[in-house]
């Protein structure tokens, strides 16, 4: 007879079916009768976190015995999006939890539905650290992401009249089932007060600091699962905390109100993530976040470290260090600190630990995205930290002074110190002399750091300058998000190795031409447009044509970003069709989806435009059976899921240059979408990998963006030269999309006529043909479908499981340390 399964770590349905009952009791304290959806969600939450936590604790086990060598992701931000589907897809139990559920009654996908998603994150960035989290565990690469456990994450995005209303992310108010709390596990991070020297028990001088104030970081952890693979690494948050100390001394002395007012103030650190990606000047809790961030995380390593290999000496053979951009740059400071005064090492010994530790991701060029910190904060809350970045500045001064004789401007560029009216800290200088490997994020970006944001680090250091091209997880962008693909896929390719070997999809190009696979191909496509279009009508009252072409922008709303231009070309096909002009026009669906930071004018206003456009086009009977536009609200994790399926034709249309690499361009592409884009960021690379004839192309070179720069670029001339230019931008200037305020989108007119920074104007024209060239391949299905097969038989370089690959041979220097399935 069959040992009976353990009911917390059985994979059979009927083990999971005794847990899910067991948890919805005990731990939701309900019976099957009275149980609302949520109780059903956290009961299946539970049940599938028992079959993480014993190979949790079997990879805790295996990584202390081996000693093995850890990365340490440091980033302000995880977009990780629910977790319970992707969980069930990486433990292999999607079915028989599925079964599971079904026969008591359940439906596993309305319980997925309830699940609130942790939004820790404002966009590429963040949504990039949590896809490398999961390759990581995929890889079987020992790691930690740290990070901050905001009480509110990115704002929810609600369309009210046309306009963006940010409403607060409460995501933890029913619970958070996939964390635990590790009270003991928490550190001290000192603010303020000030430095003195004494002399230590060999009556050596040493500094130290002496902070006015203290908080507590406390630790939560997430598992973090691997496809196909026991490994589970672990996601680290820190929560703010008042310390003991400071709230006992204050109900000591009778401060009753201080005492509570205190604790309350130091859980502010991490009430919050900052919705922006500008930094705005001088914002105090944004940079004790940081360092909030990055003192706990060191000071855990350093735990870490002593409790298994011990002498610190070693510290950067057990760790390798990644900086998500610069918000945990302060890390080089901190570790330095450590090192220096806590653990009495000389400036030698500390530094080239510490220089062997880091390494550093850039994430942008635009230059008003870059942080720099002014002097006189760093002076008032983190003084200490201020000494050693003097120190460290000095040092590196004078290697640039020995290596460029004479050459002082160049010592201007390069300090960690910018001179001006305000003296401030360059954050970015600092994490590109504190690490030895510098990447940017896709090969265009790369180049271009080398060769202009930092040519001068370049030229002084050009071993440490290196390429990633990013990636994306496909078990979530395929597998989750589009199971009626991924199982065409696996069918198609007699197998399911393609989910953790991503290059397997060229299996499928043997059969492109195969009027079986297109059929279905197709098939499958319309019913995830079937899908969106419910859900739209549900969620905005917005009814789709699912027989139309469904043609998709949505990321951060952002003016390098373009969507101004995709409204162009919308408003271009509205006056065609009421002209009559609509031959060779394909019916099509124009769908955005994005946030705009709260504080940003002109993003908001392009929403708005949207809507407004959205609403004439959509009301139109002589327009809407050709054209119809959709801004899908709150686009997050959960949202793009049901977005990239359902997508034939992909927006990705940044000015060449501005766009790191952008990842949307790929979850797209890894899902049938055709793109029609600029050579910017990784479309570049996704272009060649699917064959030039497979993408849409269009605009300026980033060259040619820089030449026009140089020799002066006139908007205006593009507007009084093409009539159909003039005549769109007239259009939104004569009212009719604002029931007739006529001033309404003039500061956004106005701009592209007058300064159009991110050359709008220059690209229209180019833009329109090749919107023209997509309408003409549409209308041939069995093409458009034989390139939409080609796109995703072709993509699997773009796996983030190849990214972490390359970072780790190229960059961290570290192997897999597979975990053992034993008992
Ligand atoms: C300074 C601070 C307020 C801030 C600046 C910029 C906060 C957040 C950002 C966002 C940036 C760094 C970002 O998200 N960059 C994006 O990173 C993605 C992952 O590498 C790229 O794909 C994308 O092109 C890039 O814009």
């Amino acid at each position: 007879q069959a040992k009976r399964e353990h009911t917390r770590t059985g994979m059979s349905k009927d083990a999971f079916q005794r847990d899910l009952l067991d948890n919805l009791f005990y731990i939701q304290g309900r019976f099957r009768e009275v149980a609302t959806p949520h109780d059903l969600y956290m009961a299946a939450a539970y049940t599938t976190r028992d079959r993480l936590l014993a190979r949790w604790v079997k990879s805790a086990q295996t990584f202390k015995a081996t000693h093995a060598r850890t990365v340490c992701y440091l980033s302000a931000e995880y977009l990780l999006g629910p977790h319970l589907a992707s969980n069930l897809v990486n433990l292999g139990i999607t079915e028989t939890a599925r079964a599971a559920a079904e026969e008591l009654g359940m439906d596993m996908d309305a319980l997925i539905e309830e699940e609130e998603e942790p939004g820790l994150g404002n966009g590429g960035l963040g949504r990039l650290a949590a896809c490398f989290m999961e390759s990581l565990a995929t890889c079987q690469i020992p790691a930690i992401g740290y990070g901050i456990r905001y009480e509110f994450g990115i704002f929810k995005q609600a369309i009210e009249d046309g306009w963006q209303v940010e409403k607060g992310d409460n995501w933890l108010r029913n619970g958070n089932p996939w964390e635990i709390p590790r009270p003991k596990i928490s550190f001290a991070v000192g603010f303020g007060g000030h430095t003195e020297s004494y002399r230590d028990e060999r009556s050596q001088v040493r500094l130290r600091w002496q902070p006015a104030f203290e908080i507590r970081g406390v630790a939560y952890d997430t598992p973090i699962l691997g496809y196909g693979s026991q490994n589970v690494n672990l996601l680290r948050l820190w929560k703010a905390e008042a310390s003991e100390s400071l709230d006992l001394q204050a109900f000591n002395t009778g401060d009753y109100y201080g005492a509570v007012h205190a604790k309350i103030e130091a859980e502010t650190l991490s009430k919050v993530l900052y919705p922006n990606d500008e930094p705005e000047a001088g914002k105090e809790l944004r940079l004790k976040q940081q360092y909030f961030l990055v003192s706990c995380s060191m000071q855990d390593m350093i735990r870490l470290h002593l409790n298994t290999v011990g002498p610190l000496e070693g510290f950067a053979d057990k760790f390798t260090v990644q900086l998500n951009d610069t918000h945990p740059a302060l890390a080089v400071a901190e570790l330095m600190r450590l090192l220096l005064d806590r653990h009495a090492m000389t400036w030698e010994e500390a530094w080239g630990i510490t220089h062997k530790t880091f390494c550093y991701t850039n994430h942008t060029l635009l230059p008003e995205a870059l942080e720099t910190w002014p002097v006189s904060l760093f002076e008032r809350l983190l003084p200490r930290h201020l000494e050693i970045i003097y120190e460290i500045n000095r040092r590196f001064l004078d290697e640039v002074r020995m290596r460029f004789l004479g050459d002082e401007a160049r010592v201007r560029r390069m300090s960690l110190i910018a001179e001006g009216h305000e003296r401030r800290v360059r954050m970015a200088h600092l994490a590109v002399v504190g690490s030895h490997a510098v990447n940017g994020v896709a090969k265009l970006h790369s180049y271009l750091v080398k060769a202009m944001l930092f040519k001068d680090f370049a030229e002084l250091w050009p071993e440490r300058f290196h390429n990633v091209t990013n990636g994306v997880t496909p078990r979530r962008f395929v597998v989750v998000a589009n199971p009626r693909l991924a199982k065409l896929i696996t069918e198609t390719c007699g197998q399911d190795d393609w989910i953790r070997d991503l290059e397997q999809l060229r299996a499928l190009e043997p059969h492109v031409d195969d009027a079986g696979l297109q059929g279905r191909w197709q098939e499958v496509k319309r019913a995830a447009k079937q899908d969106l279009a419910q859900w739209m009508k549900q969620a905005t009252g917005i009814e789709l044509d699912p027989e139309s072409m469904f043609d998709v922008q949505a990321k951060r709303i952002h003016e390098y970003k373009r969507q101004h231009l995709k409204v162009l070309h919308i408003v271009r096909c509205y006056q065609r069709i009421k002209q009559g002009q609509v031959q060779g026009l394909v019916p099509r669906t124009f769908i955005f989806g994005g946030k705009a930071a709260p504080g940003y004018f002109m993003a908001k206003l392009i929403i708005k435009l949207i809507n407004a456009v959205a609403e004439v086009v959509n009301n139109d009977p002589q327009v809407n059976d050709w054209i119809r536009v959709a801004f899908m609200p709150d686009f997050n994790v959960k949202n793009g899921q049901r977005l990239y399926p359902a997508a034939e034709l992909s927006e990705q249309i940044s000015l060449a240059g501005k766009e790191a690499s952008g990842t949307g361009n790929m979850k797209f592409s890894m899902n049938g979408a055709l793109t029609i884009g600029t050579l910017d960021g990784a479309n570049i690379e996704i272009r060649e990998a699917v064959g030039p004839e497979n993408f849409f192309l269009f605009g300026l070179t980033a060259e040619e963006v820089l030449q026009r720069q140089m020799t002066g670029y006139r908007p205006w001339e593009y507007y009084q030269n093409d009539p159909e230019l003039k005549s769109d931008l007239d259009l939104i200037n004569s009212g009719l999309f604002s029931h007739g305020d006529t001033q309404l989108f003039r500061p956004l007119t106005d701009n592209l006529i007058n300064h159009d920074p991110f050359m709008v104007l220059a690209d229209y024209r180019a833009y329109l043909e090749c919107q023209e060239q997509v309408d003409r391949i549409y209308r041939d299905p069995e093409r458009w479908t034989r390139m939409s097969i080609l796109n995703v038989a072709r993509i699997g370089y773009f796996s983030s499981d190849r990214a972490i690959r390359e970072y780790a041979e190229r960059i961290w220097q570290v192997g897999p340390q597979p975990v053992l399935d034993t008992e």
